[in-house]
This record gives C-alpha cells, sequence and structure tokens, in this order.
C-alpha cells in the first residue's frame, strides 16, 4: 500500500531533509506533495529525480492526503486543523501540540505505544530532547532514573539555514578584523557560546530548557521526573551533543550501562578513550542514530552515571524521528 503524503514547509532545512530520509528509507510513497507559505510557492524541488512545483499551504491543499509531515514553524497552528480535517493524520514537528494531553508526543525507540491513540495529530519533540530520551530510555528500564543533569551543545542549524549563514559569515568577518552584526543569535556565534536558546520564561529557564524537561517526562510517562537543564548554542555547524548526568535508583556500573545501551534501539556506542574514541558532531551528521561515548560512574554519588551524547539534530531530532513516526503508524494500524 502507498501514501500519499504532504510535506508543509518542504523549502526549509528540515523540509529537505525529510525528502531526503523518505527517499533513503524507500517510504512507500503515493502521491506526493510538497506545500510551503507565499515566499516560496511556485518554486521546484526534487524528489527521486522527478521535480515537483510547490505549491501554497492553504486549508484546501490536504484533499487526498493520508500523511501530512509539518516542518515546523506557524504553519501548524494555521493548518493542520484543515489537514486532519481533510483526512489525514500530522505529524508535526512545531512546538505547537506537543503538551496537548489529547496529542501523542512520540520518540519510536521510547515510546511507540502512544501512536494507538491519536486523534489526527502526533507531535514530533524538540531535537534536544529526542536525542536525550533515546539515551535515558534503556537506562531507566535498567535502573530507574531519579535525576537528570544535562546541558547541551546545540549547532547553529537548530535555527534553521540562517543559522549556518550567520556562523559563515561571522566566522569570515571575525578572521578579517571586521565588525559582526547578529541576527538570528542575540550575541555573535562565530568564536563564542551562547547559554540561551528561545525566550526566557518561568523560573530563568529558557524555553529549550522546559522543552527538555516537560518533553521528556511525557515521553518517558514520568511526570515527576527530576530534570534539570542548561542549553547552548555552540559555533558547530551541525549536530547537538549533550553532557548528561543521571541519578538513578539502583546501581548501575559503567560497564552495565554500556551493554544495555549497546542493545538500545537507534543508539551507536563510540567510547574508547585509550584510542581517543568519543562521539563529535563533526562525525555524526547525517546519520539516524544517538551517538554515546565517554560512559562512566559519578564519582561524587552512590549511583551516577554520566555521558556524552551526541546526534543529528536534523535528523534524528527531527526528519528521521517524524519518518519513523509514520511508519510505527503503518505498522500499527493507526492510519
Ligand atoms: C534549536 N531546538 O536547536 C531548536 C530547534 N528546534 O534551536
Amino acid at each position: 500500500k502507498k501514501y500519499n503524503v504532504a510535506i508543509v514547509g518542504a523549502t526549509g532545512a528540515v523540509g529537505h531533509e525529510l525528502l531526503k530520509v523518505l527517499a533513503e528509507r524507500n517510504f512507500p510513497v503515493g502521491e506526493l506533495r510538497l506545500l510551503a507559505s507565499q515566499r516560496s510557492a511556485g518554486k521546484t524541488m526534487e524528489y527521486q529525480g522527478k521535480e515537483y512545483t510547490i505549491g501554497l499551504t492553504d486549508e484546501n491543499a490536504f484533499d487526498g492526503i493520508d500523511i501530512a509531515l509539518f516542518a515546523g514553524g506557524s504553519a501548524s497552528t494555521e493548518f493542520a486543523d484543515a489537514a486532519v480535517k481533510a483526512g489525514a493524520v500530522v505529524i508535526d514537528n512545531s512546538s505547537a501540540f506537543r503538551l496537548d494531553p489529547d496529542v501523542p508526543l512520540v520518540v519510536p525507540e521510547v515510546n511507540p505505544e502512544d501512536v494507538d491513540w491519536h486523534k489526527g495529530i502526533i507531535a514530533n519533540p524538540n531535537c534536544s530532547t529526542i536525542i536525550m530520551a533515546v539515551a535515558l530510555k534503556p537506562l531507566h528500564d535498567a535502573a530507574r532514573i531519579k535525576r537528570v543533569v544535562v546541558s547541551t551543545y546545540q549547532a547553529v542549524s537548530g535555527a534553521g539555514k540562517e543559522g549556518i549563514t550567520e556562523l559563515t559569515e561571522q566566522t569570515g568577518q571575525v578572521l578579517r578584523g571586521e565588525a559582526v552584526d547578529p541576527t538570528v543569535f542575540a550575541h555573535p556565534i562565530a568564536f563564542n557560546l551562547i547559554p540561551h536558546i528561545d525566550v526566557f520564561q518561568e523560573g530563568d529557564y529558557t524555553k529549550e530548557e522546559w522543552k527538555m524537561i516537560k518533553e521528556t517526562r511525557k515521553i518517558m510517562h514520568e511526570p515527576d521526573m527530576a530534570i534539570t537543564a542548561t542549553t547552548v548554542r555552540v559555533p558547530v555547524y551541525r549536530s547537538h551533543s549533550e553532557s548528561i548526568n543521571i541519578e538513578f535508583d539502583q546501581k548501575i556500573s559503567a560497564d552495565e550501562a554500556k551493554k544495555v545501551l549497546a542493545e538500545a534501539p537507534g543508539v551507536i556506542i563510540i567510547d574508547d578513550i585509550q584510542n581517543k574514541q568519543y562521539p563529535m558532531p563533526l562525525y555524526t551528521s547525517d546519520k539516524d542514530e544517538v551517538f554515546i561515548g565517554r560512559i562512566r560512574e559519578d564519582l561524587s554519588i552512590e549511583k551516577g552515571l554520566n555521558l556524552w551524547v551526541v546526534a543529528d539534530q536534523i535528523r534524528k531530532g527531527a526528519a528521521t524521528n517524524a519518518i519513523q513516526i509514520a511508519e510505527v503508524l503503518i505498522q500499527r494500524n493507526c492510519i
């Protein structure tokens, strides 16, 4: 069976990656409809050697569509309902519906069963949240997580194509001794770190930090899990990195943790310190897995671990996860 697929926001960083991942995974695409805002409608994009003209996203754009992949942004609040009314299942990469109790929030390696109760919309979690959840779930099953302390090192492409351009231009400007004029980020990102992603909210946490806390609790079905986060933008093009410290209810040794993670779905361990092997963003991009290394016991507490986790946030943190959700929908007969 084939499925008619629409991509809303096809021209952005996530839209491009959705197309790539659909093709790579040989997703059973019937009709493909690429949609965008007025700015991009009429342009063309290629999929499997064929050229597609981008249509305008509006209420009438979803007739006959089975799966509508929303890449993110304001189109979701504006048009997700129209897509559902037209009979499509929406897989939404924006933050609009993630914490809605009527909307499943799914990472296929963690809570695939949650697609079963969808009412038309399934939310794709925030990128840094997905990456962390894939690492936490198998360890939680093994030893019960009590508390998580995470610090992120997030690539500029998390802010879209414009983030990449800003880093490239500023790097050149700094090297030439010219002044820089930040527009995407609040401060210069070249040769800098910015401990501020998205807007500041309650408790002086940023929205990105709250996403990591609240979304992880929902995905893991642990509404009271203690999680604290600091999210930082770094001058890296692609792949988010996370330093994760975990306190457990039960003791789990580093060796046991390595065994558990080695068997976990979607995880690749790179952890050979003798040979200086650990995950790094330069080498995890364009990959679908979550890479984990520096797995070691937290020597300051009795039952704790430290992990270094890296993954391509446009792939596993967005496009790949969304298409995996579509695959789970099909496998579980939920479409
Ligand atoms: C970022 N989490 O990296 C965002 C993208 N969704 O800015």
